[in-house]
């Protein structure tokens, strides 16, 4: 079923392999300004009626957390995105942005004024993050938002959504997995608030709900997707019984029209249980039964998982991440059975075109499995 059409809101595919958004960090500086490589590395990638959701992408200056990431906040950001989009369309491809804000995952050195960055309460993730020479340091304690600054950065979302369609996006994504501001509103253990944005289930889910009802009011509800990890670890989320605040958020937005859900499988790599949880159902298991909508699920499928998810009816489109790095023509790979390309990890982030454009497509002349 991989290659039967699906239809995700507005957004109509030919075939059901997805590329899933991958940060990538190479974007040019000054400005974090998606470049000529990113025009080659997404044109590359894209396949008449498929999918691509990009990488994720600050919405906000306060938004970003690690070193080259793009943005869509400025004027030529939305030139440079331009340029991809257009890559993709040439070869018949779509194309959503996934709107991103970091909150607490992030390190002073990337923000404004050097300030700390912003959560929904004053709480330290464990760990370390990126700095932007691209070494690592320990996270510092953020500074909650005030209550006003929250419906700025719902607008700032929205001003994304309008930054998306400039650049001539298909739709957007909004990030509310791993870890992130919208999934630090999600979860008691990063929110603490005791006004209309903390406590009940209700509130801990308003942001997220703003922002969905913000972009939807700019591109349609039929042109958002949204990406949620309920089991997932990344980024020191997944400490609390999120169950319920999903089940509710789900509940929802299952009215509205969206074009898809996006949900991360907790087997993928860096947001996963332990191999002795292996058995538990899967997110798009879980959700299924909430969500009548179109439901993308990512994480760590192959072409037989994901046949197996979409048989089962848990999922509608299956998004594919490392895959997708290593076969730029992954969809007309999978399509034939050809081998595929292994994967460098150690060019997944920062560096230049090596490991990111210079993958090569399926020649035709090896040995189809
Ligand atoms: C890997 C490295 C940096 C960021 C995510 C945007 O986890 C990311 C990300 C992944 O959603």
């Amino acid at each position: 079923m991989l290659f039967a059409p699906v239809q995700l809101g507005r957004l109509q595919l030919n075939h059901r392999v997805v590329m899933a958004p991958l940060t990538r960090m190479r974007a040019e500086q000054p400005g974090n300004v998606p470049g000529r490589l990113a025009v080659e590395y997404y044109g590359q990638r894209a396949s008449a009626g498929g999918l691509i959701v990009s990488e994720a992408t600050q919405i906000h200056p306060t938004g970003q957390g690690y070193p080259a990431t793009p943005g869509l906040h400025t004027g030529e950001q939305v030139d440079g995105w331009r340029r991809v989009t257009d890559a993709v369309h040439a070869e018949r491809g779509l194309i959503v942005a996934q709107l991103w804000h970091v909150g607490r995952i992030s390190n002073p050195a990337f923000q404004p004024g050097g300030a700390a960055p912003v959560a929904p309460s004053a709480i330290r993730a464990a760990g370390k993050g990126f700095l932007p020479s691209g070494e690592t340091a320990p996270y510092e304690t953020p500074r909650a938002l005030e209550i006003e600054e929250i419906s700025r950065l719902v607008d700032a979302y929205r001003d994304g959504a309008k930054n998306a369609l400039a650049a001539g996006f298909d739709g957007v994504e909004v990030h509310g997995a791993n870890g992130y501001l919208p999934h630090q509103f999600l979860q008691r253990a990063t929110n603490r608030r005791a006004d209309a944005y903390g406590g009940s289930i209700e509130n801990r889910a308003r942001f997220v709900i703003d922002i969905v009802d913000a972009v939807a009011e700019v591109v349609g509800a039929d042109r958002v997707g949204l990406r949620l990890s309920p089991l997932g670890k990344a980024n020191d989320s997944g400490h609390d019984d999120e169950l319920p605040v999903f089940r509710h958020l789900v509940i929802e937005l299952a009215t509205r029209g969206l074009a898809y859900l996006h949900l991360i499988e907790p087997r993928a790599d860096g947001v996963g249980r332990d191999a002795s949880d292996a058995g538990a159902p899967t997110a798009a298991a879980a959700f299924r039964p909430y969500w009548p909508g179109p439901l993308i699920a990512a994480g760590g499928f192959t072409a037989d998982t994901a046949e197996d998810a979409l048989a089962s009816g848990e999922a509608d489109a299956v998004a594919f991440g490392r895959l997708f790095i290593a076969n730029p023509d992954l969809p007309a790979r999978l399509a034939i059975g050809a081998p595929l390309n292994p994967y460098d990890r150690s060019t997944f982030y920062l560096g230049d075109h090596r490991g990111y454009t210079d993958y090569p497509t399926f020649n035709g002349t090896e040995k189809i499995a």
